[in-house]
């Protein structure tokens, strides 16, 4: 018996014991891998948590594709998945209709939408996959909903600011998300959960009267680390900015690639990570290419066009990079 579990790692443990669907087994081990002691002595146990985490996962894998289809496992498209998140009829729905061609039901009642709505957004050259979800709540979330937001990349936390309750939401909604360790402070690696760099909180039907006085409010009192923007599907310009720090949320870049003697390919862009390099790119491209890489150029972020640059080169948003190999 390794030493030294901590009470945090035994609950977890016990969650695991009663947990009864794959994505709540899943949840469970993730958490009992956070919370583990990592030291010699539990080395074992980690590997064998990792062991059965990725047979869980195999395992929700092949049964979504072999058609039994758990309708909260959205599978991902385009460029990143983002989560709408928040309190019953705060205008989750009403984000995603507006920015997708979705079918999405926006009512003015309470708890409208039941399963998750995914529909592709715009973004200049790329497409991002939003996913209406249906609203969380205090206590238990509907089965699925937690895992749903684990897996998506970044989330959009939203809080209706015509209401005089949306302190109350912001609060209830992190606080709904820590306890589920959805949402946690720091990066733990290898668990599917969020940290404040993954959230933008979205204070929504700010054309409503009252909305810009919350709005301040709202501004005091978002914790540190988190950004916040405000919206109104009324008006267009608020929901410019919101698609443009969806894009930046999802800390993504777009480089094009350009075969020597070839002009650009400019209709595909490469999606990498924000401070991917040169060999990153390579990588992307096709596997083989790092180890080839004999020079590189790049037009965009260099100092001057088609500027020749080292391995390590971190590239920007936009850049088009020529491989030679
Ligand atoms: N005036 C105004 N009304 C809005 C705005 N966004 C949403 N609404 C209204 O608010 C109500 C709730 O919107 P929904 O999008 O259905 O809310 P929801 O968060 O998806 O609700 P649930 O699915 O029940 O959790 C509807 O009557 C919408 O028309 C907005 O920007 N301005
Ligand atoms: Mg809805």
């Amino acid at each position: 018996m390794p030493a030294n579990l901590t009470l945090q790692y035994l609950e977890a443990e016990e969650v695991f014991r009663n947990a009864k669907t794959a994505n709540e087994k899943i949840a469970a081990l993730e958490d009992m891998l956070a919370s583990i002691p990592k030291h010699k002595g539990t080395e074992k146990l980690q590997a064998d948590i990792k062991r059965r985490l990725a047979r869980l996962r195999d395992e929700s894998e092949r049964k979504a594709k072999a058609g039994r289809r758990d309708p909260f496992l959205v599978e991902k498209h385009g460029a990143g998945q983002v989560a709408i998140v928040g309190f019953p009829n705060v205008g989750k729905s009403a984000l995603v209709g507006v920015f997708t061609r979705a079918k999405v039901e926006v009512a003015p009642y309470p708890f409208a939408t039941a399963l998750p709505v995914a529909g592709m957004m715009e973004y200049e050259d790329v497409l991002i996959q939003l996913v209406d979800l249906p609203p969380i709540t205090e206590g238990e979330f509907v089965p699925g909903l937690a895992g749903a937001i684990r897996n998506a990349d970044a989330l959009l936390i939203t809080i209706d600011a015509s209401s005089d309750d949306c302190l109350d939401q912001l609060d209830g909604t992190l606080l709904q998300l820590k306890e589920k360790k959805i949402l946690r402070d720091d990066l733990v690696e290898g668990l599917h959960h969020h940290t404040a760099d993954t959230c933008l909180i979205v204070a929504t039907k700010m054309d409503i009267e009252g909305a810009e006085d919350n709005f301040e409010l709202i501004t005091e009192y978002v914790p540190s680390g988190f950004r916040l923007v405000s919206v109104s599907v009324e008006a267009g310009e608020t929901l410019e900015l919101l698609r443009q720090s969806v894009f930046d949320l999802l800390g993504i870049i777009r480089i094009y690639s350009k075969k020597p003697g070839h002009d650009p390919e400019m209709n595909q862009p490469f999606i990498l990570n924000r401070g991917s390099t040169v060999v990153d790119m390579a990588e992307a491209v096709h596997r083989d290419f790092p180890s080839k890489l004999k020079s590189a150029r790049v037009w965009g972020s260099a100092r001057f066009p088609g500027q020749a640059v080292p391995r390590d080169c971190v590239l920007e948003d936009k850049d088009i990079v020529e491989l030679r190999v």
